[in-house]
């Protein structure tokens, strides 16, 4: 029995149920992963009871002679991993990660360039509900008719808007992103990069995406999705911002950083420097393009024609008409296919009520997934979105695929 068993059985019982969902269900939220024991391990480690505001050598309380060591090891493995000159290890997730360097770079009101939500975007990218657009003064670039990125838009938007800080990366785009292009953009017109990699960093600490530096003055990245370590964030720039955006997290927006995940973002940057997860985001990116020819040979458009990363954006629109994202993803849900309605490139229907679906092949990929699986988890998506009514058959043919390949 374990500790938390034998004290609390409510919220063991809920975890344990949480622990048997993932593994009887087929996950393909984008942004999930599963990381490893080692992950975990310092996740619930005893280094989330100390406090420590600052930075390693430069502490407000005494007692941080090994978390000092544990902080400047995930700094020097970030750096070494993504090829950065500076690194901070302390937020505590991505969109206060991207406050923070929004607090670092620019003054309230400030004019900056990102992609529009419904194309891909993020909330923190100058939505209107969140602090990026309330603060600060948000202009949107969007995609092409196809679903790609126009550089030529951004570009010229660029020059009109005039913005301080012009924002690649994104939440459900499907393509590479040309981190060199944003950047001599951003130098024609006098403004600064940020590249907000969390979907991707994965499949650039694997070299297969196009890093974003050194082209990019400053780069966050969440820990927890295809770069598959603990829920958190880090933030990479050039030496010359060093200061602002550590100054901008501590004392700025974050009190006593989150010594246990900290250990944890370390433990995972050694395990992305391995060959074996190398491997693993290669596949990543093998079952992303299976997925998605095998819904487009059963008759599933996929935005833009295919992927070139770990996602994928289905546009129900031909099928079903429009705004019946959420009902679809309702529906995959009681076959035991989990993913989320997502805007489509000029959706009709509002965000709430979308036209899309959003599939991703992370978290599948680290429980062993592979092209044969993930062409059945396909064909088994095309038959519940063509027929509601194969959706209790195909939640058996569910619970067959993850025994037979979820340990
Ligand atoms: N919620 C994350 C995602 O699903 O992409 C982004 O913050």
């Amino acid at each position: 029995m374990t500790a938390l068993q034998e004290q609390d059985e409510t919220v063991y019982d809920l975890i344990e149920k949480e622990a048997k969902r993932q593994k009887t269900t087929l996950n393909l939220i984008a942004s999930e992963n599963i990381s490893s024991r080692a992950v975990r391990e310092a996740t619930s480690s005893v280094l989330s009871h100390k406090y420590s505001e600052g930075y390693p050598g430069k502490r407000y309380y005494q007692g941080n002679e090994f978390i000092d060591q544990v902080e400047q090891l995930a700094i020097d493995r970030a750096k070494q991993l993504f090829g950065a000159e500076h690194a901070n290890v302390q937020p505590i997730s991505g969109s206060p990660a991207n406050f923070s360097i929004f607090l670092a770079l620019l003054e309230p009101g400030d004019a900056f360039l990102g992609m529009d939500l419904a194309c891909g975007g993020h909330l923190t990218h100058g939505s209107p509900v969140n602090f990026s657009g309330k603060l600060y003064k948000p202009h949107h670039y969007g995609v092409d008719k196809n679903g790609f990125i126009d550089m030529d838009e951004v570009k010229q938007l660029a020059h009109q808007v005039k913005p301080k800080l012009i924002i690649s990366g994104h939440s459900a785009y499907a393509r590479e992103i040309d981190f060199e292009a944003f950047s001599t953009i951003a130098q024609e017109v006098g403004a600064l990069h940020l590249a907000d990699i969390s979907h991707i960093s994965g499949l650039v600490a694997a070299g297969l995406h196009k890093s974003p530096f050194p082209h990019t003055d400053v780069v966050m990245t969440t820990t927890h999705k295809t770069l598959r370590g603990p829920r958190g964030a880090i933030i990479l720039c050039k030496q010359e911002h060093a200061q602002a955006i550590d100054k901008a997290i501590f004392p700025g927006s974050q009190g006593g950083p989150h010594n246990n995940l900290i250990a944890a973002k370390a433990v995972a940057f050694q395990e992305a420097m391995s060959p074996a997860f190398k491997k693993y985001a290669h596949q990543v990116l093998q079952n992303a393009k299976v997925l998605a020819q095998t819904l487009m040979d059963h008759g599933i458009p996929v935005v833009t024609g295919g992927t070139d990363n770990h996602l994928l954006l289905v546009d129900l629109q031909g099928l079903l008409g429009p705004g019946k994202g959420a009902q679809t993803a309702k529906l995959l849900e009681t076959a035991g296919i989990i993913c989320n309605a997502n805007s489509v490139p000029y959706d009709p229907a509002p965000p709430y009520k979308p036209s899309g679906l959003r599939l991703g092949t992370p978290m599948l990929t680290s429980q062993g997934f592979t092209e044969q699986d993930i062409q059945t988890v396909g064909v088994l998506i095309a038959s519940v979105i063509k027929d509601p009514k194969v959706a209790p058959q195909v939640r058996k043919s569910v619970l067959d695929l993850c025994a037979r390949i979820i340990q």
